[in-house]
């Protein structure tokens, strides 16, 4: 038997990064929902850190009007990588709970130097977060830090915990993109970001995504997998900051998130964007922890306990 994983919780309720208020109070809504015990099992030991300490938005200033809250980002960056780093260098894994998507720009940061750079990142997001500080459309830093970990845009956040960027170009790959500005579809196909858009998925099945894995695979020993919960079309994830009405079915995403699980060396993984006064019946939060344990190569589904519990 593999030995069993460890994964440390770590809740960063940060908005700062979005204007949709409410998914600061994710981490404590999905410790509620029970996501300790529910992500627990013989295989995998989980820890929970607590949260980090964020400022209030109305104790601080936004600043300049691209870059809100740039100075409380990078120090919440700093503070997350250091985290991040630590328990990856002890051969942990590591959850973050977000908050808003800008909470990636630390635990990547973080993750990227523990594992000198062999790292690449599955990014699930309907959005591209590829803005700059120039091409940016709300000034919102939510939508720049995959851009900054990629080592373009604002130098503060580039410089996050280390100097320089800390995912090559070739290691990202944006899954489930449907809603890309025009700057950052002009960036991408510029700089040959890897993507796997909805149009992809009809076009050509899930294929393609299961052979960019593969390939990402070939080029680094680890992987980071960010998900932005409104990837998910809003009919199974309506508790997110942006409700989707063109993202993936459960169908699809339950299926990415197992191929991930069962093919990749998950070091750790981003949960972001869960608004829980959006959600209905709990049913969000439900598949958030269900495609965590996937993406860790377990499993968790509100059905399976079901069945168990009435030996169906
Ligand atoms: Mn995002």
């Amino acid at each position: 038997m593999a030995s069993k994983k460890k994964i440390l919780i770590i809740g960063i309720p940060m908005d700062l990064g979005a204007e949709n208020l409410g998914v600061d109070a994710a981490p404590k809504a999905l410790r509620t929902r029970g996501i300790v015990k529910k992500l627990q099992n013989p295989q995998i030991e989980i820890k929970d850190e607590g949260n980090l300490k964020i400022s209030a938005r109305e104790k601080i200033k936004a600043g300049k009007k691209n870059l809100k809250y740039l100075d409380e980002i990078v120090r919440v960056s700093e503070v997350t990588a250091k985290k991040v780093d630590s328990v990856i260098s002890s051969k942990n894994k590591v959850l973050a709970i977000g908050g808003d998507h800008a909470i990636s720009l630390g635990t990547i940061s973080g993750a990227s130097v523990a594992l000198k750079g062999d790292l690449g990142v599955i990014y699930l997001d309907t959005h591209g977060d590829i803005n700059t500080d120039k091409s940016t459309l709300s000034g919102n830093i939510h939508g720049m830090h995959v851009a900054s970990v990629l080592g373009y845009g604002n130098e503060k956040l580039i410089n996050v915990y280390k100097k320089g960027g800390k995912i090559k170009k070739e290691n990202i790959i944006l899954v489930g993109g449907n809603d890309f500005d025009n700057a950052e579809e002009i960036f991408i196909k510029k700089e040959k970001i890897k993507t796997f858009t909805i149009m992809d998925l009809l076009a050509n099945g899930m294929n393609p995504l299961f052979k960019i894995i593969n390939d990402l695979n070939k080029k680094v020993k680890n992987i980071w997998v960010s998900l932005d919960l409104d990837v998910i079309d809003y009919v199974y994830a309506p508790g997110v900051g942006i409700p989707n009405t063109g993202g993936l079915t459960y169908r699809e995403i339950s299926a990415i998130a197992k191929y991930i699980g069962k093919n990749c060396n998950v070091v750790g993984m981003d949960l972001v964007e869960y608004n829980s006064t959006k959600d209905i019946d709990n049913k969000t939060a439900e598949l958030a922890i269900e495609l965590t344990a996937k993406i860790f190569g377990s499993d968790y589904s509100p059905y399976t306990q079901y069945m168990e519990k009435n030996k169906i």
